[in-house]
């Protein structure tokens, strides 16, 4: 028998097992950022755009006509001289971070809080007081005219922001859409997909979720399971962080990173900004009917306004006479606003027909012509 022949009984060699331990193929992380804290002391050095008074001085004006603004519109709301309104209390610091941190030539897709952000980009508040008074020519702005218009239906506004993109990157032009919405709308399908497309194309798009807590009456517990919804960036392969939202220093830095990125062709971002809503959902709401007014007194502590201006008097760079002023033009600019609004005509009854068709479908023209008749014409 040759020597390699043998019946006798090899040892069995253990064989090696295949390992099928679960192995992470991915990890993620999302970074929060804030530069002052809620009593408006600098936690870490400021970025270099906020140690020039001037451009914090911008800012600070900026909110405060912002909310000055709402505080006017709500007031004529009430008594019965404008429509529907959408008030921004205490979310002051996410538009006015978001716009002051764009270029002109970019292009603004605000939702229907956004009024500091387009009221920055010099859309006038008699423009915003027209539109929010149910006439379609306040969406016809003198400056950024390539801004859309208010978008009242929550999230429809995320694909469009892709095409502009979409546009942006097939012309060669070296500009960025920034589009913003709230916690309520990152549940809704064309969030989603736009961040996905986006992330795809590599487009120079920039998310802003304007998080403050509410859906109307939904609580953001009840919105998602999810930790945070920055993260909604990652199944979107895109690149995603959160921000004091109440910090408008670091919202102007964070989307001024996200925005210098995209305008160098590296893709879009999403940043969600945490605030708070401090007043009602809009003007034909009542949210005391579903949270507490402890919950929002807890809140108050930690606006905005109060913040940036504990910062610049601490800083020797604001005081009493400042504060007085300021105020006193940013209620003249309102007012002057709201006269002008008071005193424009309302549009004619047949423009509701005008422009959507080329030419009127027979059915609409007959009422186009009973709606003159009429009204007198
Ligand atoms: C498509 C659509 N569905 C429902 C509504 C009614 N609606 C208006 S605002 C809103 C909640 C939006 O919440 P969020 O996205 O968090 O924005 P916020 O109002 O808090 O700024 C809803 C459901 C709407 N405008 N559009
Ligand atoms: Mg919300």
């Amino acid at each position: 028998m040759p020597p390699f022949e043998t019946t006798e009984e090899l040892p069995v060699l253990a064989e090696p097992r295949p390992v099928w331990m679960p192995a992470a193929v991915a990890r993620f992380e999302i970074r929060y950022s804030r530069f002052l804290d809620p009593k408006g002391n600098a936690v870490r050095p400021l970025p270099d755009f906020a140690r020039d008074r001037d451009e914090l001085v911008a800012l600070y004006r900026a909110m405060v006509l912002a909310r000055r603004f709402d505080a006017k519109a709500v007031a004529l709301q009430r008594t019965g001289r404008l429509g529907t309104f959408a008030s921004a209390l205490g979310q002051e610091a996410v538009p006015i971070g978001v716009a002051s941190a764009m270029r002109a030539e970019d292009v603004l897709l605000p939702s229907f809080r956004e009024h500091g952000a387009q009221l920055w980009r010099g859309v006038s508040p008699f423009e915003l007081l027209l539109f929010w008074g149910g006439d379609e020519r306040g969406s016809d702005f003198a400056e950024s005219r390539e801004d859309f218009p208010v978008c009242v239906p929550v999230g429809t506004h995320a694909p469009h922001a892709v095409g502009v993109g979409l546009a942006f990157k097939l012309r060669r032009e070296k500009r960025v859409a920034v589009c913003m919405f709230g916690d309520g709308a990152t549940s809704k399908g064309d969030v989603a997909e736009a961040l996905n497309a986006a992330g795809v194309w590599q487009l120079p798009v920039v998310f802003v979720i304007n998080n403050n807590r509410w859906a109307i009456s939904l609580p953001l517990s009840q919105q998602t399971t999810a930790e945070t919804l920055a993260q909604k960036a990652i199944a979107a392969g895109i690149d995603g962080e959160q921000v004091d939202g109440n910090d408008v220093i670091a919202v102007r830095e964070a989307v001024s990173r996200a925005v210098a990125k995209a305008r160098a062709g590296g893709g879009p971002h999403l940043i969600e900004a945490l605030t708070y809503r401090l007043g009602d959902h809009t003007t034909a709401d009542d949210a005391s009917r579903y949270r507490s007014g402890s919950e929002v007194s807890a809140r108050w502590a930690e606006e905005p306004i109060a913040r940036l201006r504990n910062y610049l008097v601490s800083a020797g760079m604001w005081g009493k006479a400042d504060e007085e002023r300021l105020l006193a033009d940013v209620t003249v600019a309102i007012e002057r606003a709201a006269e002008t609004y008071l005193g424009t005509l309302p549009q004619g009854v047949e423009t509701i027909f005008d422009f959507t068709y080329q030419s009127l479908p027979k059915d609409l023209a007959d009422q186009r012509r009973a709606a003159l008749e009429q009204a007198g014409k």
